[in-house]
């Protein structure tokens, strides 16, 4: 067995974060760890928060957080950042404003930045929220901006997503294009303190009723001012239900299911990149005048040769 696999499963802080480590740097035993662990991940609630850039995910999140403590569940959070791209690490924004929740032993926060993990991003941080969740957590949160597949990879992977909109104009006509509207289970207006939040609420819901008719869950639109902490407890009652739903129409097991599916291709491309990347193939150069396509071909062929001895 791994060396941290039952500490993980007893909750201990240390080997959580040793755990997550372990994963994000696809250190060799981490698949090892994974295994060990997933027997263990299927029972919690996994929550995708996404919306455009400053919407407020994360002070929304931290307030969900409190409120999902204040019933009794633990929380793993697994916040990924983009931004992080720039300064090279976790924004300091989102620790501060999480800060709150540090002190907390029944909650577990985890920055992820998105720089360094070749194409696999949304199999890392899904791949924290297993941990988080094998540790006992109730409720694992997956916070991420709602641009650019890997993200939205991420929240799919959720069991209920919510799209954290603000009350702006030309925002819920971009979430559409990005295909945030497809994705929702829950519709949240932040910032509902600003003016015109009524009338986006009224818009949204009838630009719903008009494309979900069919559903057999209408997703809410809740208005908050996460700020205020407004709004919360209407929201994790709404989170609960739907997870209610989810179970009582056995949706759940098929989405789980689904999402499994999608995690052994996650896992496999994941493995090859990193077999191709690893190898002195990827260093190969072109000569002058030479095609790159036959040049990709004769390295694919190379790949295939060497996998099959
Ligand atoms: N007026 C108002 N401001 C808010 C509310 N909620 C959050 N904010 C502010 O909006 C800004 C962005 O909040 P964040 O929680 O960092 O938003 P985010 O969506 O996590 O941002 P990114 O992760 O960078 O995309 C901060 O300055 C918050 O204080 C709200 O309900 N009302
Ligand atoms: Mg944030």
């Amino acid at each position: 067995m791994h060396k941290l696999t039952q500490k993980i499963l007893d909750g201990h802080k240390l080997s959580i974060a040793k755990g997550i480590t372990a994963v994000e740097n696809n250190f060799p035993d981490s698949l090892q760890l994974l295994e060990e662990l997933f027997p263990y991940t299927t029972k919690s609630v996994r929550i995708g928060i996404t919306g455009p850039p400053g919407a407020g995910k994360s002070t929304l999140t931290n307030e969900l957080a409190k409120t999902l403590r204040l019933l009794g569940k633990t929380v793993g959070i697994v916040a990924v950042d983009p931004s992080s791209q720039y300064s090279g690490g976790a924004i300091l924004g989102d620790r501060i404003r999480m800060s709150e929740l540090f002190g907390d032993s029944g909650i577990f926060i985890r920055s992820m930045a998105t720089r360094g993990s070749l194409g696999g991003l949304s199999l890392k941080a899904k791949e924290v929220g297993d941990v988080l969740a094998a540790s006992g957590k109730d409720v694992v949160i997956y916070e991420t901006v709602g641009v650019g597949q890997s993200e939205l990879e991420i929240v799919k992977a959720s069991d209920t997503v919510v799209v954290v909109l603000v009350p702006e104009a030309g925002d819920s006509i971009q979430a559409m294009k990005s295909g945030l509207m497809e994705i929702a289970d829950i519709f949240v207006v932040n910032k509902s303190d600003r003016e015109g939040s009524e009338r986006f609420c009224i818009n949204l819901q009838s630009v719903l009723e008009i494309r979900l008719k069919s559903m057999d869950w209408i997703p809410p639109v809740l208005k908050t001012v996460a700020l205020k902490s407004e709004g919360i407890d209407e929201l994790s009652k709404n989170i609960l239900a739907h997870s209610e739903f989810l179970k009582k129409n056995n949706i759940l097991e098929i989405k789980k299911a689904k999402q499994n599916e999608n995690k052994i291709n996650e896992i496999v491309e994941s493995e090859l990149i990193k077999f191709y990347r690893n190898s002195d193939l990827s260093k190969k150069t072109l000569e002058q005048n030479e095609s790159p396509y036959a040049k990709a071909n004769e390295i694919l062929e190379e790949i295939f040769k060497r996998l099959e001895s």
